[in-house]
C-alpha cells in the first residue's frame, strides 16, 4: 500500500466553495477517514488538476469528490480522466442557484459517470455519506459507524419538541 495513501480526495473548483464544502470534510474526519481538500479548476487550472489526478493514482485514493458551481465540468472531467468513483456535488454559486451546476453535472454522456448530490451544503453532506458507504464495503467498521449515525439523527428527529 502506498506509504501517502489517501482514503477520498475533495476538490472544489474556486475556494468559493470550501464554506459548503467544509461540511463534507468535516463529516469525513467525524468518521476518521483519511482525506484531503485541494482547490483546482477544470477551466482556470486544466493541467494542476491532471498532475494531482495522477498523484492520486500513485497514492491509491479510492473515492474522489467533486464540487463546482455555474457550468460545473470539474466533476466530469476528473471522472473522464480516473477510474475512481467521483462523487459531484452542485454548488449555489451564480444567479440561476445552482441548477446550472446540477445540470452540467448530473448530464454526463453514456460511457463517463459520476454520482451527483443535491445542491449545496445537503449535497456536501450526502457526498461524505455516500463515499463512506462505498468505503464501507472493504471495511466493516464504518458499517457500524453508519448504524450509529443514522441510529442518532433518528433519536434527534423523535425528540424534536416544537414551540
Ligand atoms: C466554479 O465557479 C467554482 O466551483 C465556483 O463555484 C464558481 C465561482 O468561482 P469564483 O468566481 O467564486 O472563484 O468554477
Amino acid at each position: 500500500m502506498s506509504e501517502n495513501k489517501i482514503n477520498v480526495a475533495i476538490v472544489m473548483g474556486s475556494k468559493s466553495d470550501w464554506e459548503t464544502m467544509k461540511n463534507c470534510a468535516l463529516l469525513l474526519k467525524e468518521f476518521n477517514i483519511k482525506s484531503e481538500h485541494r482547490v483546482l479548476s477544470a477551466h482556470r487550472t486544466p493541467n494542476e488538476l491532471m498532475t494531482w489526478l495522477d498523484e492520486l493514482k500513485q497514492r491509491e485514493c479510492d473515492v474522489i469528490i467533486a464540487a463546482a458551481g455555474l457550468a460545473a465540468h470539474l466533476g466530469g472531467v476528473v471522472a473522464s480522466h480516473s477510474l475512481m468513483p467521483v462523487i459531484g456535488v452542485p454548488m449555489d454559486a451564480g444567479s440561476l442557484q445552482g441548477m446550472d451546476a446540477l445540470l452540467s453535472m448530473v448530464q454526463m454522456p453514456p460511457g463517463i459517470p459520476v454520482a451527483v448530490m443535491g445542491i449545496g451544503k445537503p449535497g456536501a453532506i450526502n457526498a461524505a455519506l455516500f463515499a463512506i458507504q462505498i468505503l464501507s464495503i472493504k471495511d466493516p467498521s464504518l458499517t457500524t459507524k453508519l448504524i450509529a449515525y443514522r441510529k442518532a439523527q433518528a433519536e434527534k428527529v423523535l425528540n424534536e419538541k416544537l414551540d
